[in-house]
């Protein structure tokens, strides 16, 4: 592999090329008109350009990626995440044109990206899926048994959805018709598949996800966890690795099914095993993500793998070259992603001009951004300016590291959610470690944003100070862990 490709822009593509520089492989960027002067593209060894700003007559354009492939001679395509990265077709048509795709197979990539067919190609493996049905519903009154003996509240899902699309709660028998009608009207309507499967809503869960890498020779390894809870509205704002209430054994059982998973669709390459813990740390598998995620680097820090140059040495046939017993966790690290978006103002978009961009640096700190100070924010993608990431020796370290970088990283000409960064790291529910993926709806109040005013300050303590004295007498010490964190008593 002489040169790749990297079908994506902004920070990931940016971060791919630097593993691949490292490793003596040139890179060629693509970008839109929106990107001509983007820091990917003037890091690139090559560049090509894909036509009009929007993703659709850009880099969602699969015979333009490939002709600027063919055309810069490069052997390979790195998709990154999000555009293109788990689309099947994509992965087909790259192997088709005799480049090699660095990612699974458009196999693994399909069976992953339908929910039903995932827990099909799982079911010999033991793995603990929440209850539900196993099919497509076709028949709504036989499905409606099925709930009566699962239980409500139900959850339907639509077999294509995925990232929250495509889900509903369903409260009770008397909404059942109507509920399930809807969901399948809208799953037809939004992914043009009908198929939807009922579960047992899972009310407060966690989400944790493991990271595996498989190679072509059979062996399949898993890099530990990541806890991704803190969300708002299935948009991940802070993620960190470990998570705070896995106990070793716990963790050593959700990473061999984690690998299990893996084995079932024979994956290749890195992926992502999400799960849902409820509240007695019972766990459930939910789905494989096909592709780098974005928190990846969390994992990278406590690991020291480099999970770009493994996926790049997978894809050329390499084994991999270490195993499961070589990994160990060390340290902690937790990750702040930076949008442009206003969090005193219901998270609006605030796209503009990075009028100041002033990077912070310092111990254990790492930046991974795809802007540069002047340049404007483009409304035609995600609004996700950089990932902050701090590393620690503890999970206490890593806090302190990362409240200190937001306040060292100056930006200014849009809003950004680094205050909100400072909320969420400074709240005792997350500084004791008892939230779930409700902590933002739960604690949070544009109000306690700013402790600009005295007044905000005070009522941001108060709220603090009455949850914790309301907690106080259910929490005590993690015995397992060395830190200082808090766990429900039993
Ligand atoms: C669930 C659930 C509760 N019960 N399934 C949301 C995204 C998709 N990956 C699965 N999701 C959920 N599935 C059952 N049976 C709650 C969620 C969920 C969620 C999961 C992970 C992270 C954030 C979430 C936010 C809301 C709902």
């Amino acid at each position: 592999m002489q040169k790749i490709l990297v079908a994506n822009r902004g920070e990931i593509a940016l971060r791919i090329m630097k593993t691949a520089r490292k490793m003596g492989i040139s890179t060629v960027a693509v970008f839109s008109d929106a990107d001509r002067d983007a820091p990917h593209v003037l890091f690139a060894d090559q560049s090509v350009g894909l036509g009009p700003a929007p993703a659709s007559q850009s880099y969602l354009q699969i015979p333009k990626i490939i002709d600027a492939a063919l055309a810069s001679g490069a052997d390979a395509i790195h998709p990154g995440y999000g555009f293109l990265s788990e689309n099947a077709r994509f992965a087909k048509a790259v192997a088709e044109a005799g480049l090699i795709f660095i990612g699974p197979s458009p196999e693994a990539i399909e069976t992953m990206g339908s929910k039903l067919a995932a827990k099909e190609a799982v079911k010999k493996y033991q793995i603990p899926l929440v209850p539900g049905t196993e099919e497509a519903i076709s028949d709504v009154a036989l499905a409606k048994l099925r709930a009566t003996e699962i239980g409500y509240p139900i959850l339907v899902k639509a077999s294509a959805g995925g990232g929250g699309k495509g889900m509903r709660v369903i409260a009770n028998p008397e909404e059942f018709e109507d509920q399930m009608a809807r969901a399948i009207s809208e799953a037809q309507a939004a992914f043009g598949d009908g198929a939807v499967f009922i579960e047992k809503y899972v009310a407060s869960p966690r989400h944790i996800e493991f990271q595996v890498l498989a190679d072509q020779h059979g062996k399949v390894l898993h890099l530990f966890e990541r806890e991704c809870s803190i969300q708002r509205r299935h948009q991940k704002v802070v993620e960190e690795a470990p998570a705070v209430v896995l106990t070793p054994e716990k963790r050593t059982a959700m990473g061999q099914d984690a690998v299990k998973v893996a084995m079932a669709c024979h994956y290749t390459g890195a992926g992502t095993v999400e799960f849902l813990l409820d509240e007695d740390l019972n766990y459930y598998f939910l789905e494989m993500n096909t592709r780098l995620q974005v928190e990846h680097p969390i994992t990278e820090m406590i690991t020291g793998v480099d999970l770009v140059e493994q996926q790049i040495r997978i894809a050329r046939g390499e084994k991999i070259a270490f195993e499961q017993a070589d990994l160990a966790i060390r340290g902690h690290a937790i990750e702040l992603r930076v949008y442009a978006e206003d969090p005193a103002n219901q998270f609006l978009p605030s796209v503009g001009t990075l009028q100041t961009y002033q990077r912070p640096e310092g111990e254990g700190i790492r930046l991974d951004d795809g802007y540069r100070e002047h340049m404007d924010i483009p409304i035609f993608y995600d609004p996700m300016i950089a990932k902050l990431i701090a590393y620690g020796k503890d999970r206490q370290e890593a806090i302190q590291r990362l409240l200190q970088a937001i306040q060292d990283y100056h930006i200014k000409g849009v809003a950004t959610t680094l205050p909100f960064g400072t909320f969420v790291l400074k709240h005792p529910a997350f500084l004791s470690g008892q939230f779930d993926t409700h902590f933002v709806q739960q604690h949070f109040s544009p109000e306690l944003l700013h402790a600009a005013s005295d007044e905000a300050a005070r009522a941001a303590a108060i709220g603090a100070l009455q949850w914790w004295l309301a907690q106080k007498d259910t929490l005590q010490p993690i015995r397992h862990a060395d830190q200082n964190w808090w766990e429900q008593r039993k």
